[in-house]
Parts: structure tokens; C-alpha cells; sequence
């Protein structure tokens, strides 16, 4: 079976715990625990093995995140686009899969502005 790696990577808190949540058909969750290291979720469609790595945003993981994500075929920079700093975490991490990955990867950003916005209104 083909087997079809997806990272999410971005700085703590950006959220990719809860996109991975929401994946999963979980409910949302303000008091989510930190990402330890790299977590992963798989699912299998069209005789393929999608795999999902869930990194820590954590610099004292970062390296690990680095290691990991050289074997990605997908990476997804995710960023809280109501952090001012939002642009800056995005470049950084831009930085990061551009110097690191022997070939040119895919690179989806993600924000989930919109569900911010709705749990604000609430
Ligand atoms: N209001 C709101 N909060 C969110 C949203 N997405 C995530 N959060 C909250 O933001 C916090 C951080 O979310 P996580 O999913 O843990 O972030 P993370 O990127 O996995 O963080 P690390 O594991 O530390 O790298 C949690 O309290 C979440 O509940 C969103 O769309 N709206
Ligand atoms: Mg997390």
C-alpha cells in the first residue's frame, strides 16, 4: 500500500492540534494539551495509507519536527492569522521546509479565521 505523508507544522498554539481534531471528527477543544514530540493519525482511501504528523510547535522540537517532515510528501504551515505575529511565523516556517527539503515541496497554508471568529461571536 502507498503510503502518503502529511506534516503540520507552525509555531505552538497555531492550532494544528485542533485541524487534526477536526479531521477526526472531534469537537473543538479550547483546553487542548501541548503537542509532546510528533503525534500521528492515519486513514486509508484509495489504497492509500494517508499518515498525518501532528508536530509541536515547540523550538525544543523543532528539530525533531525537521528530521521528521524531510520524509513528508505534504507539509501544511499553519498560523493563527489573529496573531499579529502571523506573517512572521509563516516566513519562518517557510524558511525552515525551504532549507531543509532536497526537493520543492507543496506548501498549503491553512488559517481557521473563520472558526475563530464564529467561537468569538459565541
Ligand atoms: N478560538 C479558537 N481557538 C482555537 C482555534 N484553533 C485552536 N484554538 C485554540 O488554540 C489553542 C492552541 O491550539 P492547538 O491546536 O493546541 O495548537 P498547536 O498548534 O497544536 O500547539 P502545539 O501543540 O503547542 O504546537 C487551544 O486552546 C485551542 O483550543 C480556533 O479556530 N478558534
Ligand atoms: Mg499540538
Amino acid at each position: 500500500m502507498k503510503i502518503f505523508r502529511i506534516y503540520l507544522v507552525g509555531e505552538s498554539n497555531s492550532g494544528k492540534s485542533s485541524i487534526l481534531r477536526a479531521q477526526q471528527n472531534q469537537p473543538f477543544n479550547l483546553n487542548i494539551s501541548q503537542t509532546i514530540g510528533i503525534d500521528n493519525w492515519s486513514f486509508i482511501k484509495n489504497q492509500t495509507k494517508f499518515k498525518i504528523y501532528d508536530t509541536s510547535g515547540l523550538k525544543k522540537f523543532e528539530q525533531a519536527t525537521i528530521q521528521g517532515m524531510k520524509n513528508a510528501n505534504l507539509i501544511i504551515i499553519c498560523f493563527d492569522l489573529c496573531s499579529n505575529t502571523a506573517y512572521k511565523d509563516v516566513e519562518k516556517w517557510l524558511n525552515i521546509v525551504q532549507t531543509y527539503k532536497s526537493i520543492t515541496p507543496i506548501i498549503k497554508w491553512i488559517s481557521n479565521y473563520k472558526r475563530k471568529m464564529k467561537i468569538q461571536k459565541n
